[in-house]
């Protein structure tokens, strides 16, 4: 825990408009610390976070990212201070602050905005749709090179590297009691790496994603419920299109949370998936052929990649995800695991409703 007096230090080292107020803790993302900063008066109120630098290992780097894709956002866009992230420098002109050891960063609070954590109305998943293609839209002419802030993130032939490492360590000594959990990720390894190979050899294009999907991690406007902004910038990079759809798909229609307990709540809502489709779809026009093709197939490979990524922590001892529990992760890969199957069951029908739409 940080105390309130160290975080009010850190906020001072930025160019924070007006007198702080209270800094409080916010949000329950799995990697980094947020927090509120309010201030008094009619000056606006930030967001402070503490970027994990084990998970992010150039934080500079990903701020630099974050910087050049939020102006390009503001060229573009009616609201400029609404529709994207503003980034608050800190005073010495840096994006952002080394303390202790630690990187801090500052955004504006965007005011009169909601968030959820799960989609329960099929408007909600069409604005969450039209909120990524927009943002794809919108840097679909973005040229700089960004510079990729955690390699491979969904790569999975990256990912089976790791995986492979991780088994042969076993450095919780979990491995032979999930014997029946690593075969789900075993039996579909070829499957996988051919969606991939796609992508290496250029079928599937790359642009600029933001990687990291989930509803929370988008802003709706509160007085009309319409989409604001995709937030949590942390992952924009390149990759292809289709990991932002799939990876969306695997939030807005899972029935269940993301670490149900109950796996008899957990599914895929073909309802939810046609919303989300029609919303990216209507704003996202410019996919190729091979996007098409595999755009249904993508919350398959997200969805597993999901699998193998809370696996993969479990048998690591639990070191990236925060947890709130002795085997949340094992919970977490269940669930998931179950989502991925209900996938399966419904594959078809998610490619017909893609055609029907594109
Ligand atoms: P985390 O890495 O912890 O997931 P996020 O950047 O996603 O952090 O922020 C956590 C939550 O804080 C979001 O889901 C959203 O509700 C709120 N939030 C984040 N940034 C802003 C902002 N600029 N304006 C308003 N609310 C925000
Ligand atoms: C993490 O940071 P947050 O909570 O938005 C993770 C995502 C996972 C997600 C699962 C940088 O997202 O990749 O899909 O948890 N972010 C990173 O909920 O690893
Ligand atoms: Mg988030």
């Amino acid at each position: 825990m940080i105390n309130k007096d160290k975080l009010l230090e850190i906020a001072a080292l930025f160019a924070i408009e007006g007198e702080i107020s209270e800094v409080k803790a916010l949000g329950e993302g799995f990697i980094n610390d947020t927090f509120v900063v309010r201030t008094q008066g009619t000056a606006p109120d930030y967001i402070l976070q503490r970027k994990n630098h084990i998970v992010f290992p150039d934080v500079p780097a990903m701020m630099e990212n974050i910087r050049a894709v939020t102006e390009h956002i503001k060229s573009k866009v009616e609201d400029p201070m609404r529709e994207t992230l503003t980034v608050v420098p800190a005073k010495d002109g840096k994006l952002y602050a080394e303390v202790d050891g630690n990187f801090w960063a500052v955004c504006r609070f965007i005011e009169n905005t909601a968030s959820y954590d799960r989609a329960d109305t099929p408007e909600l998943a069409y604005q969450g749709g039209v909120g990524i293609g927009r943002f794809q839209s919108l840097l679909a002419d973005f040229e700089k090179p960004l510079h990729e802030t955690i390699k491979g993130f969904h790569n999975i032939r990256h990912r089976f590297e790791q995986w492979d490492a991780t088994i042969a360590a076993n450095p919780a000594g979990r491995v032979a009691e999930l014997s029946e959990e690593i075969g789900w990720i075993e039996s579909r390894r070829e499957e996988m790496l051919a969606f991939w190979s796609l992508v290496e050899q250029g079928v599937i294009p790359t642009h600029v994603t933001h990687n990291d999907t989930k509803i929370s991690n988008i802003l709706f406007d509160a007085p009309t419920g319409k989409v604001l902004c995709a937030i949590d910038l942390d992952t924009v990079m390149s990759s292809t299109s289709l990991n932002d759809f799939g990876d969306a798909i695997r939030s807005y229609t899972n029935t269940g949370a993301e670490d149900d307990p109950n796996l008899e709540n957990v599914s895929m809502s073909l309802e939810m998936f046609r919303a989300y489709a029609e919303g990216y779809l209507s704003e996202q026009r410019t996919l190729c052929p091979a996007e098409l093709q595999w755009l249904a197939f993508s919350a398959r490979y997200i969805t597993y990649e999901q699998v193998l990524r809370f696996l993969m922590d479990y048998i690591d001892g639990d070191k990236y995800y925060k947890i709130a529990y002795a085997d949340h992760n094992l919970v977490r890969t269940r669930a998931q695991y179950k989502l991925l199957q209900s996938m399966e069951a419904q594959y078809d029908q998610m490619c017909e409703i893609v055609r029907s739409l594109a």
